[in-house]
């Protein structure tokens, strides 16, 4: 079991800072970015597009307005010595600029499946990369998803990407992987992945794992609010450690670093340690 590395939530997307306005928007991300770093978070994951279901894509060059000044100004000065930017995008050209502004870390939730170009960048590059297993995409992902066994499915998919991934030049040391908790997944789906997240983690990679504010957590908890949704992201993180995961994603990064730290500490592992 690995020390667990929390990666907080940068999404540069019009609706999440509710200002208005890019400016507003690229400043209150880096300013968001530096609060997060400084409670904790080893990694900042900055995203322009948005993947909730039924989200629409977002032109190349949107995303690349959205989120190139902020991935800039926080590789500058992340607001923590060591923090490292990771950029959530499907396309290739959006992580080549990022990548070129300072980011280190390929987050794409189309695991190298929705740009035949993102491979040979991130191969390219040497930067670590995160693939994520998605039933379809997310404007239909949650239209009715079914597996036959969703965790040996969502198994199944990520060893195929890992062998695609260094079958493309990737190092297997760099790619990381997340089983996709709400990209095409019932509630139940997404209960049976935490509780059998160990068979994910017996690949032998770094998982990740993406709970934070999602909607199956407001239905557990008798129809809460994303902003209500914290007490059930915690839960899900401390039960995702015990199982192995490394790599924690999560909006509220604070409240989640004291939670797992006490986890951490209760299995002996070495809390904070950086990617
Ligand atoms: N979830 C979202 C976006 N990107 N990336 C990874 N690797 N794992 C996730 O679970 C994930 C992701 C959607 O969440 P948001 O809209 O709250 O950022």
């Amino acid at each position: 079991m690995r020390a667990p590395v929390i990666m907080g939530v940068v999404n540069v997307t019009p609706d999440s800072f509710s200002d208005g306005g890019l400016f507003l928007d690229a400043d209150a991300a880096v300013e968001q970015g530096r609060r997060l770093a400084s409670e904790g978070a080893a990694i900042l994951d900055v995203g322009g597009e948005s993947t909730r279901p039924g989200a629409e894509p977002v032109a190349e060059d949107e995303e690349l307005r959205r989120v190139l000044p902020v991935v800039e100004r926080l590789a500058a000065y992340g607001g923590a010595p060591d923090v490292r930017i990771s950029i959530d995008t499907t396309k290739a050209a959006v992580a080549r600029a990022a990548l070129g502004a300072g980011a280190t870390i390929v987050n794409d939730v189309s695991a190298l499946r929705f740009d035949p170009e993102f491979a040979g960048v991130a191969a390219e590059s040497g930067a670590d990369c995160c693939l994520m297993h998605m039933l379809g995409e997310p404007r239909t992902m949650q239209r009715d998803p079914r597996y036959d066994d969703v965790v040996s499915d969502v198994k199944a998919f990520l060893e195929e990407r890992l062998v695609f991934a260094t079958g493309e030049g990737i190092a297997e040391e760099r790619v990381w992987l997340d089983p996709g908790i709400g990209f095409g997944k019932t509630v139940e789906h997404n209960l049976e992945l935490l509780r059998r997240l160990n068979e994910i983690v017996a690949i032998g990679r770094p998982v990740v794992i993406g709970t934070s504010r999602k909607s199956f957590l407001g239905k557990l908890a008798g129809g809460r609010d994303e902003g209500e949704r914290l007490p059930g992201t915690i839960a899900t993180n401390v039960l995702a450690l015990e199982r192995g995961a490394t790599v924690f994603r999560v909006h509220d990064v604070a409240q989640n670093a004291d939670a797992l730290a006490v986890a951490a500490a209760t299995f002996r592992l070495d809390v904070g340690e950086r990617a």
